[in-house]
């Protein structure tokens, strides 16, 4: 039997998941995005946060174009594909957790679509983004118009796309493709430790707080103002329902909770 793509494990409240196809560079075949969809939809309760990094130098080298030469799809087969691509990354997106990519290496491709759908991205500063499809023969199919466009518009995308240009680090920090760059002189972590960091810090906030933030903020971009602001406060009165909000909102009252301070 192959080796499974997906490694998971535990640490406390924070679920660990490894891209485990290192010598393909992580390369996603049919069954590699059935272990994800398989995944993120059992995720198990007592997991407060999904960091989400990969084996190997290399993040993920985007749809495994052996497998897609091999198969010789038709249209209606590689449709298949990427509605499986979509329902697999839009259960990371929306699956009411926050998801922390750890990148290095290539992000290329559908590797950009996967890390596309988590909502922080912690770059490695040997980590690079690019949208090689135009060059290949191909099309974005696992979310990149949707997802990357609007991370970092529709015309940035554009030009990726048809120049094949490769991003660094820092250019992709520029334009939000990473939140974090890490390694370098202005941060020496690793982005596994900061990611840790991270996923420790958001695991301790409350629960219906992560789940609006992460529910309903990118759906809300989606719909009319006046939509929206419904939306808004129809999500901030639920989240009013938590358990803990008089408990902090106490501690706040009563000088006990942290204050908003700058870093610097
Ligand atoms: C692969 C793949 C892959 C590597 N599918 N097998 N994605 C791309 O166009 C990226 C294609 N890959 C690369 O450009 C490079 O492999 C990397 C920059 C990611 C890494 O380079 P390197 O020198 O470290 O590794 P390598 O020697 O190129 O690859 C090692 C092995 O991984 C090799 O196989 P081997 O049998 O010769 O050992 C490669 O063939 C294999 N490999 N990448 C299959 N992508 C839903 S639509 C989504 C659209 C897309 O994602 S388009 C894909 C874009």
């Amino acid at each position: 039997m192959a080796a499974p793509f997906l490694l998971t494990t535990e640490l406390d409240n924070i679920g660990i998941v490894t891209l485990n196809k290192a010598h393909k560079r992580n390369a996603l075949d049919e069954d590699a995005i059935a272990e994800i969809d398989e995944y993120f939809s059992n995720i198990p309760e007592h997991i407060r946060v999904i960091l989400m990094k990969a084996e190997g130098d290399h993040f993920c080298a985007g749809l495994d174009l052996k497998e897609h030469h091999d198969k010789e799809r038709g249209a209606v087969d590689f449709l298949r594909v990427c509605q499986s691509w979509h329902r697999a990354f839009d259960k990371i997106e929306h699956g009411g957790i926050p998801v922390i990519a750890c990148l290095q290496g290539a992000v290329v491709g559908g590797g950009l679509e996967l890390a596309s759908a988590a909502h922080i991205r912690v770059a490695d500063s040997s980590t690079f983004f690019a949208l090689p499809e135009g060059t290949r023969g191909i099309f974005t199919g696992g979310g990149a118009t949707v997802r990357t466009a609007k991370i970092i518009s529709p015309n940035r995308m554009i030009e990726l796309m048809l120049t094949g240009r490769v991003l660094d680090a820092v250019e992709g920090e520029r334009l939000g493709l990473a939140h974090y760059v890490c390694n370098n002189e202005a941060n020496p972590k690793t982005a596994y430790e900061l990611s840790l960091e991270l996923a420790q810090r958001i695991a301790g906030n409350a629960l219906l707080s992560n789940y609006a933030i992460v529910s309903s903020i990118s759906r809300i971009a989606d719909m009319s103002a006046t939509d929206g602001l419904f939306a808004e406060g129809l999500m901030a009165a639920v989240v009013q329902t938590g358990r803990d909000v008089q408990d902090r909102l106490g501690e706040f009252v009563n000088k006990k909770a942290h204050k908003v301070k700058p870093t610097k």
